[in-house]
């Protein structure tokens, strides 16, 4: 066999010239894409890039848009009617400050019976985060006025105390905010304040908000409900309740623990919701979520003017909080034997 050799010769000239002819193109390939393959890769910005990212960025979009059934348009930063959603990175918090330098803010709050002890931690969380370098005034509203503690407030801040008598059942001392509501708003705080900020005492400020959080109706996404779709919504399903949504109709399940607005919308919202507790009353009924309920009726056919996002409203117990970037005001956890009816 090995004697052989020779006669494969032309064979192996075969493979050579292949194997040249294979070099020759490689190279010729170098020469021409070298400089690409050592230059930093520039920003693609031909007209094919722009055109892809263009379709990528609508390809996303379509993701978040509602598809008919409201999921995810909660992640959105504009509502269907085109109410801004607030979002972080979606404003600039120095023109605003400056929009707003002689704005008149109102902060309220209701701390019956055992609540009373959320009052201090939450203002003086207020005075870290809310509102910090605008006028702000705090209405209280209490059963236990001796007992409430100021906080150290910074100027251009203060503190109204309005006596209170609580209620004997539990549900209607969140109804009765919206009572009082109509008759402060009307009579102390039209002269007062330009626009009222409503909230929850069980709460912390853990983050800034400020003045992007005022608007002439302003709604918060409720943090259990803002992946949900709408069929999902813990709305009033019942026709015999003033608070009654029909399926198919509402756009976001709102949470009565932050809303607010210009006063005098703050006082046609607080009309129209005690006005549909006092009739389901009269019928002897109670909505499934008291004044939430009616607050979300309101907000179905009174669309706010603007939505904040559940970073406005979290609670560390709820899932899917790595979507939201700033926790700026958070429930406070209860122990419900100490703060129980
Ligand atoms: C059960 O025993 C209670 S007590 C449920 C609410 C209670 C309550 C509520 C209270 O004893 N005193 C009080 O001032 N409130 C006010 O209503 C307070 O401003 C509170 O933030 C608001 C709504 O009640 P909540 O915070 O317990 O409601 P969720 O659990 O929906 O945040
Ligand atoms: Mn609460």
């Amino acid at each position: 066999m090995h004697g052989n050799w020779k006669n494969m010769l032309p064979l192996r000239s075969y493979f050579i010239g292949i194997l040249v002819v294979f070099m020759l193109f490689i190279m010729g390939f170098c020469i021409k894409y070298i400089d690409l393959m050592f230059q930093p890769k520039p920003t693609d910005c031909s007209l094919k890039a722009v055109e892809k990212s263009i379709e990528l960025a609508h390809c996303e979009r379509k993701l978040l848009i509602n598809t008919g059934n409201g999921r995810k348009m909660a992640l959105n930063v504009l509502t269907p009617w085109l109410a801004p959603i607030i979002w972080d990175g979606t404003f600039d918090i120095n023109i605003l400050d400056n929009q707003h330098n002689s704005t008149r803010i109102g902060l309220f709050v209701f701390a019956v019976k055992k609540y009373i002890r959320f009052l201090l931690p939450l203002l003086e969380s207020a005075e870290r985060y809310f509102m910090i370098g605008h006028n702000v005034t705090y209405y209280v509203f209490t059963d236990k006025v001796k007992e409430v503690v100021k906080p150290k407030m910074a100027d251009g801040h203060t503190l109204q105390l309005h006596d209170v008598v609580a209620d004997e059942r539990w549900q209607d001392v969140s109804m009765r905010r919206m009572e009082i509501l109509t008759v402060f708003t009307k009579e102390h705080m039209a002269n007062e304040i330009d626009y009222l900020v409503c909230a929850d005492v069980d709460m912390v400020f853990n983050d800034h908000v400020g003045v992007e959080i005022l608007g002439d109706l302003v709604a918060t996404i409720h943090p259990v409900f803002f992946l949900s779709e709408k069929g999902a919504f813990p709305y009033e399903r019942r026709p015999i309740s003033t608070a009654y949504i029909p399926h198919g109709h509402g756009d976001f399940y709102y949470m009565a623990a932050l809303y607010g607005g210009k006063v005098d919308e703050i006082y046609k919202l607080s009309m129209a919701c005690r006005k549909g507790i006092v009739e389901d009353k009269k019928k002897n009924i109670e909505a499934v979520w008291q004044e939430e309920s009616h607050l979300n009726r309101y907000l179905v056919y009174n669309k706010p003017t603007k939505v904040l996002s559940p970073e406005y409203l979290w609670d560390s117990r709820f899932g899917n909080g790595q979507l939201i970037k700033k926790k700026r005001f958070l429930v406070v956890s209860k122990n419900n034997d100490k703060v129980r009816y």
